[in-house]
């Protein structure tokens, strides 16, 4: 009897483990059937490591997905998503079996890869290879930094790890070297990537591409790396995530050996199980293989359902506890609890905008590089849970808190990134950042480089990240570095990503409003775009208008005298607003009356009031814009009777002055080019 008692207990766990698993399995493989797209293999293979993750120790609670205290799962394989959309129903999350149902149907929650908000329990959109891995490195450094400013003695409230689930293609992709050399960097202990190593992808078998040695990779940036052979095995999976977690001083790999398509006779460890339904055969063929009841599909046997269900007992008691921490913190430390509850409901606290810098002429000419860099000082001291920094151009973007400390490993409270020569890296880190939550984080770099970040910043905008972008050298007029640091077509890149707001302020006064905005701003990311060189400073006693002009992305900067006719509106954004001003004058004294309409925002522009816009650009006024970077673009911002001077190829090296000239950006040429188009609207009938 005792004996049999002794057997059934150790029979009976690993049974309903292979039943939870396989559930998971057929979930996915039934939804990409039924969906008749998807990816089946990459579930089949890497459920019972999953599995071991999500059942031994994720802290987690379905019915209130986003507890600030929760770890954070990213799936970076995003293709694998049925994978987490099966994990996501069967623990309880808002994601009924009908929506497994309805996998990558119009409006279901269970779309094609995983994107943020619009499933419960969905962390981050995930999908391009490689971003989900640096959104974690971006989560873990936030962790670290909101425990170093929160925690105090006897009182730990922020406390979670960041998990990741990463497969070949996230481990090729060159951001996966850049934010793991970063993570092995900061010692960001509480990170633990489990690595689908299953040999293939859509081409076939790794070695026709990637043969390194990813293990050593890993420990080569500083990370602690253990393998698994058995990635069916969930007691060593957990043993492995045990280990990693009591590794507190660097991130985990986990290389786990999977096999694609796991059970599918004709299809495992082939690029066949990786992208396309199993077929209805195979299907079959692989639920007999592994036990399974062939129909119906979407079966989740009660016990499997019933082990599952335990996740929200068991994280409602986590959030609990963590609550009875919060609550006996709040006692203790009743201003640093409201503050913690402040950042991380993502409140700005009273105050924060009054009495920004306000520049002057006298003052002298200052680039907006600089004038940001002071803008910074001031929202900074107010705001401490502003971070950021720059992809190693700091001295030059002029990022750094001054006094505040670099975020190194001996200096958790340090708020100054360093993120090193890793655009790409520092993008989707950022996106991290932000989506953890507790902090409003920027980064800079010069602005020709945004392209090497432009995948994150896709993302930001996709998901509505509030991320903060400081680029500067925004144009030809950045000078001797030549044509390869200076910006042409990014700024009509920049633009044209949808819910993405560019500022490119003309001076000082509007390089502070555009950080207002910038730091106010919840519904996506903004790119300040900033001048190397010294520009004058727009005096708010003649431009009055100049702080509420600049959120409604245009406006007039200088009129033709009020009640006589109007010739031409001259659009100038940045630097070439001052041009356009000159230009003014001269045109002024040649007869022709022209406005000047500075344009820091063509994206907050085109949100104006039609009313507005006629108002600012008259209909049947003709438009000269003026604008030191590709041309393409303006025409649909701005309407029909328009000329640009643009730079429409690339630029040259010598002193940004004389650039600007050949170019064309002069006040003679931009008199010269409002000439002509007079005359030919003239001799229009
Ligand atoms: C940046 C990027 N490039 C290309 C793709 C297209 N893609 C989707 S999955 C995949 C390769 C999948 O191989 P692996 O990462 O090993 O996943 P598995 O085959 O194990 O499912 C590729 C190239 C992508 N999603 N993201």
């Amino acid at each position: 009897m005792a004996s049999s008692m002794t057997q059934s207990t150790i029979l009976a766990p690993p049974a309903l483990d292979e039943l939870c698993i396989n559930t998971l399995r057929f979930l996915a493989v039934d939804m990409v059937q039924k969906a008749n797209s998807g990816h089946p293999g990459l579930p089949l293979g890497s459920a019972a490591m999953a599995y071991a993750l999500w059942d031994r120790s994720l802290k987690f609670n379905p019915r209130d997905p986003l507890w600030p205290d929760r770890d954070r799962f990213i799936l970076s394989a995003g293709h694998g998503c049925a994978l987490l959309y099966a994990l996501l129903h069967v623990t309880g999350f808002g994601v009924p079996l009908a929506e497994l149902a309805r996998f990558r149907q119009w409006g279901s929650r269970t779309p094609g890869h995983p994107e943020y908000r619009q499933t419960p329990g969905v962390e981050a959109t995930t999908g391009p290879l490689g971003q989900g891995l640096a959104n974690a490195v971006g989560m873990a450094i936030a962790e670290t930094a909101l425990a170093a400013r929160f925690n105090r003695p006897g009182h730990s409230i922020v406390n979670h790890y960041t998990y990741v689930l990463a497969s070949d293609g996230d481990l090729e992709e060159g951001i996966s070297s850049e934010a793991g050399s970063e993570a092995g960097h900061l010692r960001l202990g509480k990170l633990i990537v489990l690595y689908a190593d299953n040999h293939i992808t859509i081409e076939g078998n790794t070695e026709l591409a990637f043969t390194e040695d990813r293990m050593a990779r890993f420990a080569a940036f500083g990370w602690h790396v253990q393998r698994i052979e058995a990635g069916n095995d969930i007691n060593a999976v957990a043993s492995a995530l045990q280990a990693a977690r009591e590794e507190t001083t660097r991130p985990s790999l986990i290389l786990v050996r999977t096999h694609i398509g796991f059970g599918s006779p004709h299809k495992q460890d082939t690029a066949a199980a990786h992208g396309e339904p199993l077929g209805v055969e195979e299907v079959r063929l692989t639920k007999e293989r592994l036990g399974w009841p062939v129909a119906p599909p979407f079966y989740v046997p009660a016990e499997a359902l019933e082990h599952f269900r335990k996740a929200i007992a068991r994280g409602r008691a986590a959030q609990a506890e963590w609550e009875l921490r919060i609550e006996s913190f709040t006692q203790e430390y009743p201003d640093l609890a409201a503050e913690f509850q402040r950042v991380m409901h993502g409140k700005l606290p009273p105050g924060w905008d009054t009495d920004l810098p306000a520049f002057t002429p006298a003052g002298g000419s200052i680039a907006t590089r600089v004038a940001s860099g002071k803008t910074i000082a001031v929202l900074a001291s107010r705001l401490p849970e502003m971070m950021g920094g720059s992809a190693d151009l700091a001295p030059s973007t002029f990022t750094n808190i001054n006094g505040a400390g670099s975020f190194e490993p001996d200096n958790r409270a340090g708020r100054n990134m360093h993120f090193g020569i890793r655009e790409h890296a520092m993008g989707a880190i950022l996106n991290g950042m932000v989506l953890h939550r507790g902090l409003i984080p920027y980064g800079g770099t010069f602005l020709v480089f945004s392209d090497y970040m432009r995948p994150p910043m896709r993302l930001a905008a996709m998901n509505g990240l509030p991320v903060i972008y400081v680029f500067t050298h925004d144009s030809i007029a950045m000078g001797e570095d030549g044509p390869t640091h200076q910006p042409v077509e990014q700024l009509v890149g920049l633009r044209s990503i949808p819910g993405m707001v560019v500022l490119r302020p003309a001076d000082a006064n509007e390089t502070v409003a555009a950080w207002r905005i910038a730091i106010a701003r919840e519904e996506g990311p903004v790119a300040l775009v900033l001048t190397r060189q010294r520009v004058p400073v727009l005096d708010l006693t003649i431009h009055p208008n100049l702080p509420e002009g600049v959120p409604l992305g245009g406006y007039t900067l200088a009129d033709a005298p009020p009640g006589e006719r109007l010739d031409i509106v001259l659009i100038a954004t940045g630097s070439e607003v001052h041009l356009a001003l000159d230009a003014r004058d001269r045109l002024a004294s040649e007869g022709v009356r022209a406005r000047v309409v500075s344009m820091p925002s063509t994206d907050l522009f085109a949100m104006q009031s039609d009313e507005y816009r006629n108002k600012i650009l008259p209909p049947g006024v003709p438009l000269l814009v003026i604008e030191a970077g590709a041309s393409l673009g303006w025409r649909s911002y701005v309407g029909p009777q328009i000329a640009v001077i643009g730079v429409d190829s690339f630029g040259a090296s010598a002193p940004g002055s004389v650039v600007m000239q050949y170019y064309g950006f002069t006040v003679e040429n931009i008199c010269k080019q409002t000439h002509s188009m007079l005359r030919q609207v003239k001799e229009k009938p």
